[in-house]
């Protein structure tokens, strides 16, 4: 990499104190409490881990080391043994959690179902013994291809339960990312369904499974099929079997294993920017330890909330904060199979006063098709049990924060903007609720625990405004341990882009951003997403802010194209408000609009308007694929993890 200078041009001034109501009931209530926090845990992390791991996690046996740190390999609480399965169950029943509502689920159709912790806990030992039954072995790796129904999450903790490795491939995957992500994982068992309920549609994903395994899958030996959606389908003799018909007499006592701290708990994949996707590793005490902290007080846990996390369990969103972290922490956590659709675009509104639902966390990219489907249908609902709101996967634009503070929040429940990733295991960056003020499109503050600083190529802090790399400079029990099978891959993508400073590793997330005056970051979107302009490099989720902040405007994806002059020109994908038609005249007043807002150096040369945006199946803009687009290229790298195909072709034949 070259040593750019990276430019903010997001002016954004609002400021929001923590609710007094809400900060004086929550665990950490002031600004003071979290600075204390902080500073104690940078002052020793290690010591602040090793508190927090033996207050708050069951062991067999403690660690001897708490640290070793070989850079960039690390070791947290070496020694130790532990079961995260245990620690979200076991631990709960000896006490009134044994019959609090452990996992409330919804089903698209409306079928729903709760299970208790000692329900769960029954369910998880006996899906584990089926797993034993299989051959499933400590150490094995299992594919789990689900849809969001309860067995997912059981399946996972069942695995863990007995030492195996689970990795979840999320179930709109295609056959041939399945039968990927399942090689290089050498999976000996493939969990799935019949199929899942999308937006009214079966998913069939028990013939995707088929379908990967066709040319043989030379590890597979088992296929292990949850009725869920009833329609007819193959069975192949001798591999595949259904749950309901293997659990039949099958005992519910089943001992969660003594893990070793560093066993490999998951492997996740994660798409890289280009070639094949990385196996992110991560293994059992840390990361039990750091979802479990981070769900306590980012979300300020109380026994009496229904936690809502509107991820997909194929997501790290998804293991962290569906399954790992809140149940961990013996909080009732909400899980719901559907997606608004236009059968009924309000449906996670209802989800909302059906329970009573109290902690509300979700993406950007929801909250502007929200913003689309218009104010009517979240105030036609009673919202008000809603306490706390948060948001992850992508830069929030400030505009769409203010409408999901006014909106959803009833200007009432404090915003936590969570940054993290996949290799990051948990929450790295975040308001503390109670103790945080918030500026709408910052993620505010580090974790305690977590130092995190912007830094230059060389590694050199940078100015306060100024834009930079994100990087942490000491290792967290959460982070990822290596990419499975490649370690080579996980130095040379996150430890070698930055020169490590006075001996200090760096780890590199790829994220842009910058800190204020106030020391909050503002993250402006991956470096892979910056655009030079005439040598001012700008990052896309600004001018994307500029342009949703139009009325005319639902979403915007803003990418660059090579141009003689200038070194790159501004393309701005948009997705129009439904009462808005393209023209010439809508183009110049949104180029317009973006001058007044950020400056003439921000100028879309060019505006394109499509009905929608490719994205990820988490919902993140693949903007590799717009640039391949806004240069008149064919579309190039893997498209695996693409939502929805369909949506290229129509943007190609627009162009
Ligand atoms: C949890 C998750 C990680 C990337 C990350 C960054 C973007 C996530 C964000 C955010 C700004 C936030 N990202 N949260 N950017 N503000 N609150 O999303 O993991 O799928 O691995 O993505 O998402 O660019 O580097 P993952």
């Amino acid at each position: 990499m070259s040593q750019p200078t990276i430019e903010s041009i997001l002016q954004e001034n609002r400021s929001f104190a923590p609710p007094a109501a809400f900060a004086q009931e929550a665990r950490i209530k002031s600004l003071e409490d979290y600075e204390q926090l902080y500073e104690r845990a940078k002052a020793n992390p290690q010591k602040f881990w090793e508190e927090l791991a033996q207050r708050e996690l069951y062991w067999f046996e403690k660690w001897h080391t708490a640290m070793d740190w070989q850079p960039p390999f690390v070791k947290w609480f070496d020694g130790g043994k532990i079961n995260i399965s245990y620690n979200c169950l076991d631990r709960h029943l000896t006490t009134w959690r044994r019959n609090k509502a452990a996992l409330i689920w919804e089903g698209e159709p409306g079928d729903s179902c709760t299970l208790t912790y000692a329900q769960l806990h029954r369910e998880v030992c006996q899906f584990a013994n089926v797993l034993k039954q299989l051959g499933v072995k400590k150490g094995d790796v299992v594919g789990i291809y689900m849809p969001m129904i309860p067995e997912a999450a059981i399946a996972m903790l069942a695995c863990a339960r007995i030492g195996a490795v689970h990795t979840v491939v999320f179930g709109g995957f295609s056959a041939e990312a399945l039968r990927d992500r399942l090689i290089d994982g050498k999976a000996k068992l493939v969990i799935t369904a019949d199929g899942g309920w999308r937006k009214d549609k079966i998913v069939p994903l028990k013939e995707q499974v088929d379908k990967a395994l066709e040319e043989g899958v030379e590890t597979v030996e088992n296929v292990l099929v949850v009725e869920r959606t009833k329609q007819q389908i193959h069975m192949e003799p001798g591999r595949d079997h259904w749950w309901h018909d293997l659990r039949q007499g099958v005992s519910a006592d089943c001992p969660a294993e003594p893990m070793d701290s560093e066993d490999m708990l998951f492997i996740l994949y994660t798409s890289g920017s280009t070639g094949k996707p990385k196996g992110v590793v991560h293994t059992t005490a840390g990361y039990n330890l750091y979802t479990h902290m981070t769900t306590q007080w980012i979300f300020d846990l109380q026994d009496t909330d229904v936690y809502w996390c509107t991820a997909d369990v194929g997501w790290i969103t998804g293991h962290s904060y569906i399954v790992y972290g809140p149940l961990s922490n013996g909080a009732t956590t909400l899980m719901y199979e559907g997606a608004p659709r236009p059968s009924n675009p309000g449906c996670f509104w209802d989800v909302v006063e059906k329970y009573g639902v109290t902690i509300f966390y979700t993406a950007p990219t929801a909250i502007r098709a929200f913003i689309k489907m218009g104010e009517h249908e979240p105030k036609s609902r009673n919202l008000s049990s809603l306490r706390l709101l948060g948001t992850v996967g992508e830069p929030i634009n400030p505009e769409a924060w203010m409408w999901y503070y006014r909106v959803i929040g009833g200007e009432r429940c404090p915003i936590v903007d969570t940054w993290w990733q996949t290799e990051t295991g948990g929450v790295m960056i975040t308001p503390l609720p109670g103790a945080i003020p918030t500026k709408p499109g910052s993620a505010t503050r580090p974790f305690p625990g977590i130092l995190a600083d912007v830094v230059d190529l060389d590694g050199n802090p940078v100015p306060d405004n100024s834009g930079g790399y994100l990087v942490v400079k000491h290792p967290w029990p959460g982070m990822m341990r290596t990419v499975y099978g490649d370690p080579d891959r996980f130095r040379r993508t996150y430890w070698e882009h930055i020169a490590p400073k006075d001996g200090q590793y760096l780890y590199f997330a790829g994220d842009g951003a910058r800190r204020d005056e106030d020391g909050y970051f503002w993250v402006m979107g991956r470096v892979d997403d910056v655009i030079s302009v005439s040598g001012h490099r700008l990052g896309t989720m600004e001018i994307e802010s500029a342009l949703v902040s139009h009325p005319a405007v639902a979403e915007a994806a803003v990418v660059g194209r090579p141009d003689d002059l200038k070194g790159e020109e501004i393309v701005a994908f948009i997705m129009l408000e439904g009462a808005y038609e393209p023209g010439d005249e809508l183009e110049k007043d949104l180029k317009q609009h973006v001058v007044q807002e950020i400056g003439a150096l921000a100028r879309p040369g060019n505006i394109r308007f499509s009905d929608a945006l490719p994205k990820t199946r988490s919902g993140k803009i693949m903007r590799r694929l717009l640039r391949n687009l806004a240069a008149g290229q064919e579309v190039t790298g893997d498209t695996s993890t693409l939502e929805d195909r369909s949506v290229l072709d129509k943007l190609r034949e627009g162009s």
